[in-house]
């Protein structure tokens, strides 16, 4: 099944829940508090299917105190819909809509003229060239421009054909599955259930799900993808999960679901940004930090501790773990205004030397992922964790591997999926001397030893005790 999400933007009122009735009859805007003010105030899903394709749309408020939950559907959008009213042209929510989804780095983008019905016929190829020009400034790959109106069903019927004759996915499947979630509520019988969008690798019913923020356990009791009951639900699939074992009081909006043992949290982590134009980053100053639909509080701390900075490395010291992986977007904001865009480079944050942090950050920023893990080796002497290549570097278990291999003087572990700097084998060495020194009695084998030296492998070791036979020692 081919399938994309392709979520709204635009200013209050533009017509962004209007389009997406006309195009599919979903109903938005049901809670009683958006019926009264007449406007979205949260996130709504819906579906367009047509043989074996399926879209799925993501609406979004456009009222500008509502952008927070904009963001929180916008992370996983394959492709927006950019929708200005003919009337009202671009206006100050298009524009930070659109200078958020940059800083997010969706590129597919659509730019829907609504409204048309409201202006002249005469002026609306000169509306379409001035919206389109300001859109243009921006760095989107615009698939398509369209003028339409929900009074002139031609115009949605065509919209629509040219929806699917798009291939929009855009997600790469990373190592694992990940899962952001947007909703949650109990159904009758069923228990606690949620809703998000697929990232990385499928799940399937009877599969045990791991809930990062509590660090509880879960299994899939049942899975809907666009509102129909499956066994599997795989990238860019907006899914409900129905989960066992884990009270509805116990998730919040925002949870990172994963499987277990691939994800750390961390309450420091390091980032590239840039600020929005005439926007700067205050070190030590504290701000709201937008993760996939999560919502975390935090400082600052600019790298070289420059007061401000419009762009450079930034350490995020958040008042929770974060549990990120190597380039994900994030979106930094100090009330409601929002300040600059950030991209994770260490997930996992490791004491080194400042010098050493520097020169690591340049190589994730331009991802060299040679000389990163060069780096991250002779920081960790006792050895670095293969399976932390899917957080640190968001690489799958054979690319990770593969790197590995391509690097010098380096011990590989495929059993125990640990990597050594070579000269550590020296740290071993002088230590097996030191016992038979001791006693030329002592029995040393991998395992006694590595009873003694719990960090190193037995394999690893096997090499070092294989080495000192050669050396006649
Ligand atoms: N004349 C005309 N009115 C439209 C059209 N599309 C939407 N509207 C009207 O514009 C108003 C706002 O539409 P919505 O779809 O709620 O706008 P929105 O962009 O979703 O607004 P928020 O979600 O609050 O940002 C409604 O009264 C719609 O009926 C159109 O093509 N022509
Ligand atoms: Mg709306």
């Amino acid at each position: 099944m081919n399938n994309y999400i392709i979520g709204t933007c635009g200013h209050i009122d533009h017509g962004k829940t209007a389009l997406i009735r006309a195009l599919n009859g979903y109903e938005g805007d049901t809670t009683k508090e958006e019926q009264q003010r007449g406007i979205t105030i949260d996130l709504s899903f819906s579906n367009l299917s047509k043989e074996n394709q399926n879209i799925a749309f993501i609406d979004v408020p456009g009222h500008e105190k509502l952008v927070k939950n904009m963001i929180a559907g916008a992370f996983s959008f394959d492709c927006v819909m950019i929708v200005v009213s003919a009337a009202e042209k671009i206006m100050p929510q298009t524009v930070e809509h659109l200078q958020i989804l940059s800083l997010l780095g969706v590129k597919n983008a659509i730019l829907t003229i609504t409204k048309k019905d409201l202006v002249e016929e005469s002026a609306l190829a000169s509306i379409i060239e001035e919206v389109e020009s300001f859109v243009k400034e921006f760095d989107f790959n615009i698939l398509f421009t369209t003028a339409v109106s929900i009074y002139d069903e031609n115009s949605i019927e065509k919209l629509k054909d040219k929806l699917f004759s798009l291939n929009a996915s855009t997600k790469v499947e990373e190592n694992f599955f990940r899962y952001y979630v947007d909703r949650i509520f109990s159904a009758q019988g069923a228990g606690t259930i949620v809703t998000g969008t697929v990232l990385g690798r499928p799940i399937k019913t009877d599969d045990k799900l791991f809930i990062c923020d509590i660090k509880k356990e879960a299994k899939v009791k049942n899975l809907q993808v666009h509102g129909v009951d499956s066994e599997e639900a795989n990238i860019s699939n907006r899914t409900a999960i129905n989960l066992s074992g884990i009270k509805t009081n116990d998730i919040k909006k925002g949870f990172l679901i994963s499987k277990k043992g691939y994800l750390r949290g961390f309450d420091t982590i390091d980032i590239s940004f840039k600020s929005l134009k005439s926007k700067e980053l205050k070190h030590n100053q504290n701000y709201s930090i937008f993760i996939g639909s999560k919502k975390i509080e935090g400082k600052v701390l600019l790298f070289n501790s420059t007061t401000t900075l419009e762009s450079g490395f930034a350490m995020i010291k958040a008042k929770e773990p974060i549990f990120s992986i190597y380039k994900e977007k994030l979106i930094i904001r100090q009330g409601n205004i929002t300040i600059a865009g950030g991209i994770v480079l260490s997930p996992i944050v490791d004491p080194m030397k400042k010098s050493q942090k520097l020169e690591l950050l340049e190589a994730l920023e331009n991802e060299n992922i040679s000389k990163a893990y060069e780096i991250l080796l002779s920081a960790h002497k006792k050895g670095l964790g293969l399976i932390s290549s899917a957080q640190r570097f968001a690489l799958s278990h054979e690319k990770a591997l593969e790197y590995a291999k391509s690097l010098e003087n380096t011990f590989i572990d495929e059993k125990s999926l640990v990597l050594y700097p070579l000269q550590t084998k020296n740290l071993i060495k002088t230590s097996i001397k030191d016992i038979y020194t001791k006693n030329q009695f002592a029995l040393l084998s991998n395992a006694s030893i590595s009873l003694r030296m719990k960090w190193a492998s037995e394999n690893f070791i096997q090499s070092v005790l294989d080495e000192l036979v050669e050396e006649n020692f």
